[in-house]
């Protein structure tokens, strides 16, 4: 290979590896419930959720937010933890929680907008729930990645 060759492949690699962002909207409200409880998403592209609390109801008294674990965790398990973690906004920190975890919001309030971002690196079913206690049986769902 010569030097115009080689020159040549050092510029296509970075275009060949970077895919632009897929970017989708989840809204949340007073009903406790996700606006959307299946995305789907793709194996290598970044993924975008902005998480849009559109509701009234003050945060002192309810909130809501996002956390988004790999595929195959104990669900119900990683709920009740996060549920105990009130000091810690309801998301637990223990280690097991920890690893399970790929990203996670705030606890959001009326009007507040999160940015979640995470590229997903294996196909899979990765569940999300609302961490705020009595929540994560209506708050829940599913981000399908192929
Ligand atoms: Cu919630």
């Amino acid at each position: 290979m010569n030097a115009q060759w080689l020159g040549m492949w050092l510029c296509l690699v970075p275009v060949l590896a970077w895919a632009a962002p897929q970017k989708v909207e989840v809204t949340v409200n007073d009903q406790i419930r996700y606006s959307t409880k299946k995305i789907e998403a793709k194996v290598g592209v970044p993924l975008e959720i902005t998480l849009r609390h559109t509701g009234k109801i003050p945060k002192a008294n309810m909130s809501h937010n996002m956390v988004i674990v790999k595929p195959g965790s104990m669900v119900a398990m990683i709920s009740a933890r996060c549920v105990g973690a009130k000091d810690k906004n309801y998301v637990a920190d223990d280690a097991d929680t920890k690893s399970a975890i790929v990203v996670a919001s705030p606890q959001m309030g009326p009007g507040e907008t999160y940015v979640l971002r995470f590229t997903p690196t294996q196909a899979g079913e990765y569940p999300f729930l609302c961490t705020y206690p009595g929540h994560f049986g209506e708050m829940n769902g599913v981000i399908v990645v192929k």
